[in-house]
């Protein structure tokens, strides 16, 4: 296909809202057309190779170009391309899906509930967890506690849930939402032992608990390592004692698995690395390695004996709940990532060896705090390493180091001057290496920046 790059980026700019965008800025440069994909590269519509250390947006866990994932989704569509979940039916694919998440998530959970996305996925969370308590007859157990910087979606519970400000500020909130402070030892204690910091994060939320009284408590939501926040790994700490706290008030314990699930940190689901066993897990994302938007919410035993024993109907649901095409790709990608070994690929080879390799970009002058979990990772560019001292945020230091990336072939996310990675699980040690030398690069170019602009 051929493809005229001026063109395209004038009707883009014409005619297509992208999502958070500033399009006065984006349309004086133009869009960058992506137009095709093998493995862990993208192509521009310039001819360029890029590799993706992405996975798209946290998503392509098995790698771009898989023929099986296309044959599911083609077969599926030749037999029933689409039929509902509602009026007492069902499908064969979503059957077998279901079955299929409920075995890799554990003994603790008997259900799934389908939607087409993670924002969707959290909705129902927060609907699905006060109706649990409302037919439990605490119907006053409504709050939700978050946490400052999590991302939880872009619908207004997603964004509510979410602890962006910016996202705040623009269509309010829901009702009901409160938030503690993120376990982020570099950003916020980089001095204190990081195990005792956990324990000191987790007990924010057992004194918020207090402040709004347990009774009014319906659940606690967390990602078990903080995404788009910028790759917050909580100390080890974190979780069990997060868990304790549930337990000791009774309240629900939902970990949005969005991006953390289906291999992502070496483990099915995050929760299982950490060692907390949430009521209610949020998916989407790498369960179909976004080849086609499906995500939901697997249910816990106890949640789920209440809404199906004493709840009657809930009423709740949407269109693509249960999509049959959906749920035939996703099954096609789990049986790769099963048969491929990729969360025991990530957990014991491809994952230490990024480890070690953030442990020599720590090196750098300008690399603060670097850490991986599984294949996320993350550090902070920083102007002082020995003080902690960090950039002046107006100075834009992560802009520029995504600058340098764009060009250099290489897509690594900047959140602020938090600088953050999430590659296809497929990637090969080889291709580590590949995506450290451009990295160090991009460090580098960054660096020479900084000087010539007499910022360091
Ligand atoms: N929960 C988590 C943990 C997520 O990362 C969502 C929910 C929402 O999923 P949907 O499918 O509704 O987008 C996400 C999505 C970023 C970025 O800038 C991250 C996400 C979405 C958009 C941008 O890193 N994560």
């Amino acid at each position: 296909m051929t493809i005229n790059t001026s063109d395209i980026q004038a009707v883009d700019s014409a005619h297509y809202m992208h999502p958070f965008t500033d399009h006065k800025g984006l349309a004086e440069k133009g869009a960058r057309i992506i137009t095709k994909s093998d493995g862990i590269y993208i192509w521009d519509s310039k001819g360029e190779k890029i590799l993706d250390a992405m996975s798209g947006l946290w998503c392509v866990n098995v790698g771009y170009g898989r023929k099986e994932l296309v044959d599911a989704a083609a077969k599926q569509m030749q037999e029933l391309p689409y039929y509902n979940s509602f009026f007492q039916t069902t499908n064969v694919p979503a059957v077998k899906l279901a079955e299929k998440i409920v075995k890799l998530a554990g003994d603790n959970y008997s259900h799934v509930f389908f939607s087409s996305s993670g924002s969707e996925s959290n909705d129902t969370n927060i609907r699905m967890v006060r109706h649990y308590w409302t037919t439990l007859g605490q119907p006053e157990r409504t709050v939700i506690i978050s946490r400052n910087n999590a991302y939880h979606g872009s619908t207004l519970v997603g964004s509510s849930l979410g602890g962006m400000g910016g996202m705040h500020a623009q269509g309010g909130m829901i009702s009901g939402i409160e938030h503690i402070e993120q376990p982020y030892h570099y950003g916020l204690a980089p001095n204190q032992d990081r195990d005792a910091f956990g324990l000191e994060a987790a007990g924010w939320l057992e004194k918020k608990i207090l402040e709004v009284g347990a009774d009014k408590v319906a659940a606690f939501i967390g990602e078990p390592v903080q995404g788009a926040g910028g790759v917050i790994i909580p100390p080890k700490t974190y979780w069990p004692e997060i868990q304790r706290i549930c337990d000791k008030y009774g309240i629900l314990l939902i970990c949005d698995e969005v991006i953390c699930g289906f291999g992502r940190l070496g483990k099915w689901f995050g929760s299982q690395l950490f060692g907390c066993k949430p009521d209610l897990m949020t998916f989407a994302k790498g369960v179909t390695s976004g080849y086609i938007p499906l995500g939901g919410v697997v249910i816990g035993k106890r949640v789920a004996k209440v809404l199906i024993e004493q709840g009657g109907e809930f009423n709740h649901g949407y269109t693509y709940s249960g999509h049959p095409t959906a749920c035939a790709v996703a099954l096609a990608n789990i049986e790769i990532i099963e048969r491929e070994g990729l969360v025991d690929k990530v957990h014991n080879e491809t994952g230490p060896y990024l480890a070690q390799k953030y442990a020599e970009l720590a090196k750098h002058p300008l690399v603060g705090g670097a850490e991986t979990c599984g294949l996320v990772a993350g550090f902070v560019l920083i102007k002082d390493k020995a003080n902690h001292t960090h950039f002046d945020e107006d100075l834009g230091v992560g802009m520029i180091c995504r600058g340098h990336c764009f060009a250099n072939g290489l897509i690594m996310r900047a959140v602020g001057d938090r600088m953050i990675i999430a590659p296809p699980l497929v990637i090969t040690k080889a291709q580590i290496d590949e995506m450290i030398r451009l990295i160090q690069l991009c460090l580098d170019a960054t660096l020479a920046d900084l000087k010539k602009q007499g910022i360091v």
